[in-house]
């Protein structure tokens, strides 16, 4: 393909807007010129976010028919549903850069994609839907209020929703929690081993160290992300402390401690093997989770083809009207 002058002189007009819009903090929309790395930084990571909440609803929708009573069980439909509502959010919000809801739907289903390591571990009691509420979602919060100031304008209004969700969704899994490590010693031991299973795992969410970062210098520099993952993660630890002396639960980090001199939480060292392994496929819960999406797809193949039926015969009834 030859490039015109007059479409390299439109080239050169639309980067220097852009690079004026990030320089004074304001938004990119759809329409807007864009440098291509930029556009796939985004679907990347939109893609991945989207990906990460409709697997997200897996874990927790295995403890829905099994909820100890009705309002927990009414609880936790509507926080599963509140995941898909994210998941949908999240996708249109790719779909603004170019990419079709089909395509990023064929990368997830045959294991091209990414989403978040968390959802790869099992969920074998009760007490593990007050520590993912607790501490997934609570991770969830300390990255994505950030992003609700994301430069892209579409991601940035949609996390502002999920945001406000995700906070509930975190006052419940506390309130789980705090009813079961204030029960029984029976409860408050399976309170205790819940959040021995997630605390590791909720740290990963926040991504490698900076320094094995491939991503994060460029994005911070376009304003998609604010803080690197270990500010992040820093600050998380920072709000679990007083959280874990609320619930009467010991942290499983035994050698956290604050340091006065630099103003930072010493952590243990995170099992990035661990990580790595996840992330290549190989965690407790990858394979079992991409089968149960895969059948889902399956299953809603019928719904899909209704619904295309009845949008073109909306769509000729509508013509014929005109
Ligand atoms: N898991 O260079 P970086 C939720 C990948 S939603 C898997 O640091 P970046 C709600 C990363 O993609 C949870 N992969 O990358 C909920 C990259 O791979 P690539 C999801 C990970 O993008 C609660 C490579 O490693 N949240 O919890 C992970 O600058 C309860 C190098 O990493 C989001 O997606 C990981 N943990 O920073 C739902 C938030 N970490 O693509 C249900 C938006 C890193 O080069 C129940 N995303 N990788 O092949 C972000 O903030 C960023 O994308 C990061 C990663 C921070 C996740």
């Amino acid at each position: 393909m030859v490039t015109t002058t007059a479409e390299l002189a439109e080239d050169e007009d639309g980067r220097a807007r852009f690079d004026a819009l990030i320089a004074a903090d304001q938004r990119i929309e759809p329409r807007d010129w864009m440098p291509d790395k930029y556009r796939r930084t985004l679907v990347r990571q939109i893609s991945q976010h989207a990906h990460s909440e409709i697997i997200g609803m897996q874990p927790e929708a295995n403890w829905i028919t099994r909820a100890p009573s009705l309002k927990r069980k009414a609880i936790l439909m509507a926080k599963v549903q509140d995941e898909a509502g994210h998941g949908l959010y999240l996708y249109a919000a790719a779909q603004t850069l170019g990419i079709s809801r089909e395509e990023m739907t064929a990368q997830l289903i045959e294991g091209r994609a990414r989403y978040s390591s968390i959802f790869n571990y099992h969920t074998p009691t009760w007490a593990d839907m007050g520590a993912i509420g607790w501490l997934v979602d609570g991770a969830a919060i300390c990255n994505q209020v950030p992003l609700c100031r994301a430069s892209y304008g579409p991601y940035g209004r949609a996390m502002v929703r999920i945001c406000k969700e995700e906070s509930f969704h975190q006052r419940q899994g506390f309130e789980i929690l705090y009813e079961l490590s204030h029960g029984t010693p029976e409860q408050k031991q399976m309170a205790q081993d819940a959040v021995d299973r997630w605390y590791w795992p909720s740290l990963m969410m926040f991504g490698p160290s900076d320094d094995a970062s491939p991503n994060s210098a460029q994005s911070m520099a376009w304003n998609i992300k604010r803080f690197s993952n270990d500010e992040l993660r820093q600050r998380f630890v920072g709000m679990c402390v007083p959280q874990f002396e609320a619930l009467g639960l010991e942290c499983p980090d035994k050698d956290l401690r604050y340091d006065e001199e630099t103003g930072t939480w010493i952590t243990g060292e995170i099992d990035w093997d661990e990580f790595a392994a996840v992330l290549d496929g190989r965690g407790p819960a990858n394979a079992a989770r991409l089968r149960h999406r895969r059948e889902a797809h399956d299953d809603g193949a019928w719904v899909r083809e209704a619904a295309a039926e009845y949008a073109r015969k909306q769509h000729d009834s509508e013509r014929v009207a005109v």
